[in-house]
């Protein structure tokens, strides 16, 4: 249940975290950012983006102009992380980072480009997860911490900062879409170790009795969540390294379908690339620094290779977790 208590920390530390080293035993990767899109310019188009967190620079293209725009956002040694979404409801993502060694915040907003708006919340370990909560697709700033599994969530039409909600634990990774199709964003959990997901769900007041828990997928798989049909409901959805297949459990009638498509060592996520509601599946290959698509509807596949740095990766997708 959400309880109404403060939270606000603070810590400052300048440790470098964005890990980049793909030789680690095992990686976590978790591509959540996909179904909040990434339309910087509101055509409904899709623009693919690209971040290279050493120099904190985003490379993406835009559709309205098909040009190629590279934007130097922070001249520090400090990482930040890109937490895309459109946090203030004209239709047109914001370029929202989050520092994960002090819980800063910094967004500029597609209505105030030139006047970044800075907040702290979150620590050291946090994933800064963006949430709508009334319904609007008018998205706040939110946080998840594994290690008590609790979200700070944003209080709508109340003075009080954030709200408390008990979800999950240390060995797994947070969501937040909507998955019940009510247009507000729903909590979502996936333990990894066993394959399930949990979902607390708005229509049921978040009340975690009358949650979901589904089981589909394993360890080592990548969840990608993003409405694959276009009903409104978001569709849980992982890609397996191992066989290169994205494997699709529909929120609607739970069915099932799966697709091969990627290289063993791409990142996963989705996008709607086309504007015709229906995502993209994207891969981004690291090593050759291209773009992998399959629209899903025309079964067509297509390919951009793209001059950025080495260890750049896609701006909408979250790596959460390494071991
Ligand atoms: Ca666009
Ligand atoms: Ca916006
Ligand atoms: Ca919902
Ligand atoms: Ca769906």
């Amino acid at each position: 249940m959400i309880k109404p208590v403060l939270v606000l920390s603070l810590l400052l530390f300048s440790l470098p975290t964005f890990l980049l080293d793909f030789k680690k035993d095992k990686l976590v990767m978790f591509a959540s950012l996909s179904n909040y899109g990434c339309d910087f310019d509101g055509d409904k188009l899709g623009d693919l983006s690209i971040w290279d967190p050493k120099t904190s620079t985003l490379y993406f293209q835009l559709t309205s102009d098909n040009k190629f725009y590279v934007k130097k956002f922070f001249d520090t040694e400090l990482s930040f992380q890109p937490v895309f979404a459109d946090y203030d409801g004209d239709h047109r993502t914001d370029f929202v980072f989050y520092q994960p060694d002090t819980g800063q915040w910094i967004s500029y907003l597609t209505s105030a480009p030139g006047l970044p708006q800075k907040t702290f919340l979150g620590a050291v370990n946090d994933y800064p997860i963006p949430i709508s909560l009334n319904g609007s697709k008018k998205y706040d700033i939110a946080l998840w911490r594994p290690g008590v599994g609790l979200w700070a969530l944003p209080v709508p039409n109340s003075d009080k900062p954030y709200s408390l909600h008990n979800q999950g634990g240390a060995s797994d990774s947070a969501f937040a879409a909507d998955y019940d199709g009510d247009g507000k964003s729903d909590l979502g959990i996936w333990r990894s170790e066993t394959g399930y997901w949990y979902i607390d769900k708005s229509s049921t007041g978040y009340d975690p009795n009358r949650g979901e828990s589904i089981q589909h997928g394993k360890d080592w798989d990548v969840i990608v969540p993003n409405d694959y049909d276009g009903d409104g409901r978001c569709d849980l959805v992982f890609w397996r390294p191992q066989d290169q297949t994205w494997y699709f459990l529909y929120a609607a009638n739970r069915s099932t379908t799966q697709v091969q498509f990627g290289g063993k060592n791409d990142i996963p996520l989705s996008c709607d690339l086309t504007g015709d509601g229906i995502p993209e599946l994207v891969m981004w290959n690291m090593s050759k620094k291209s773009w992998n698509i399959l629209d899903l509807k025309t079964r067509q596949t297509f390919s951009y290779k793209w001059e950025v740095p080495d260890g750049s990766l896609p701006a909408n997708a979250v790596l959460q977790k390494f071991e």
